[in-house]
Order: C-alpha cells, then sequence, then structure tokens
C-alpha cells in the first residue's frame, strides 16, 4: 500500500470522543519509548507527523492521524514508565485500557516489543491480557538497527519461545528500524490485506 495522504485529526484522553466515521483503525501500543511514534512517521513518510522524543513517556494521548482518507492510525501512550509514579502510569492505563477494550473500530493492535531486550514481565502480561480479552493483535519488534543481525535472532528466539508457553498459535511478527527505514512496507501491506477484508 502506498500511503499518499496522512493528515493528524484529534487527540483524546477518552475513546468516547475519537472520530464516529466508523473507519477501520490501527494502533500502536507498548513500553513508553519503545518507538510507537517514530514507527508511524516511517509508515507514514512525514518526519514531524507523530511527536517523538529521547526521553519515554512522550505521548500521553490517544491520536488519531487518518490514512488515504480510509482508515486511521492510533499513536497510544505508552506503558509501564516508572517515573511517572504509580498513579500517574494507573492514569495512562486506565486511558489505553479503555480504548483497547471499548473501541468497536480497533481492527487491529500492533504490540511493539524491544528486539535489544529478552521478555520482559510487563509485556507478557500485557499480551496475556490481550488474549484474555480476545483483542486481534500483531507483534513488532522495533530498533532492529541497533543490535547484531545474531543477537537479534537470539532474543527472537527467546522471545517465541516464552511466547509459545501461553499460545498455540503465533501472532503476526514484524521486524522494524525507523531509523534504517525498514519494515514498513510489510506492515502497510498486512492492513491493506485486512482492509480488504472489511
Ligand atoms: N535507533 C533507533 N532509534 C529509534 C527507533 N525507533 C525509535 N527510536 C528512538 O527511540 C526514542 C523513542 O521513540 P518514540 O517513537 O518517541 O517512542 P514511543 O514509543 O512513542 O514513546 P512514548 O510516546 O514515550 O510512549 C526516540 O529517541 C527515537 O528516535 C529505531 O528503529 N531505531
Ligand atoms: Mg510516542
Amino acid at each position: 500500500m502506498i500511503v499518499k495522504d496522512a493528515q493528524f485529526v484529534i487527540s483524546n484522553t477518552d475513546y468516547r470522543k475519537c472520530p464516529e466515521d466508523g473507519k477501520p483503525e490501527y494502533a500502536f501500543i507498548g513500553r513508553s519509548n519503545v518507538g510507537k511514534s517514530s514507527l508511524i512517521n516511517m509508515l507514514t513518510n512525514r518526519k514531524g507527523l507523530a511527536m517523538t522524543s529521547s526521553k519515554p513517556g512522550k505521548t500521553q494521548l490517544i491520536n488519531h492521524f487518518v490514512i488515504n482518507n480510509e482508515w486511521y492510525l492510533v499513536d497510544l501512550p505508552g506503558y509501564g514508565y516508572a517515573q511517572r509514579g504509580k498513579e500517574g502510569r494507573e492514569q495512562i492505563r486506565k486511558i489505553i485500557d479503555s480504548y483497547i477494550l471499548k473501541r468497536t473500530q480497533l481492527t487491529c493492535l500492533f504490540l511493539l516489543l524491544d528486539c535489544r531486550h529478552e521478555p520482559q514481565k510487563i509485556d507478557m502480561e500485557f499480551l496475556n491480557w490481550l488474549g484474555e480479552e480476545s483483542i486481534p493483535f500483531a507483534i513488532v519488534f522495533t530498533k532492529t538497527d541497533k543490535i547484531s543481525k545474531g543477537r537479534l535472532a537470539d532474543n527472537i528466539a527467546a522471545y517465541t519461545s516464552k511466547l509459545q508457553e501461553t499460545w498455540e498459535e503465533l501472532p503476526a511478527i514484524f521486524y522494524t528500524s525507523s531509523e534504517h527505514r525498514l519494515g514498513g512496507d510489510e506492515i502497510l501491506n498486512y492492513i491493506e490485506k485486512i482492509n480488504k477484508t472489511l
């Protein structure tokens, strides 16, 4: 799929105030700083469309971007940012969880994992929660430019075997580098394929 047009539409804390025109939407979630907003900029080929920062906790709202006037990309706040304090983290989790559970237009959620790390408890808990709630999701390993091919293969193997402890069938898995502009076409083609079935 070619992204001909990408526009910011609205930011919200409340899923009920998100656009109501029924277009399908694809949202990005994961720990703070994993690269959600950067991935949106890479997919749309627009540098500053989503706000990014080297400091975690940049995105604090649900942000809708309309693509080719047909579907939405949604940038969500990250979970698990320690510096925010317990209350702040719980508030963000409320925004994220209610969006994911209640937003009927949500067609697929992309869960981003930093490929440099071993499986993290908070991500595994989040994945299991998605499974319990029957939320359709795919996995994206980000920042693949930051490690060697060998270490990447080891880390993916560790994740895969951890996932297989709980999941019989693995979801779609993507590998990206927003820095080197890799892996975007595969995600866009996946979205296009789903859009065609709707
Ligand atoms: N090397 C490299 N850096 C990346 C990549 N993706 C993101 N980054 C960097 O990681 C930092 C965080 O990126 P963001 O896109 O703001 O992360 P986020 O997940 O949106 O973070 P929050 O909004 O805080 O939840 C920035 O400094 C980015 O430049 C990547 O693929 N490779
Ligand atoms: Mg962000």
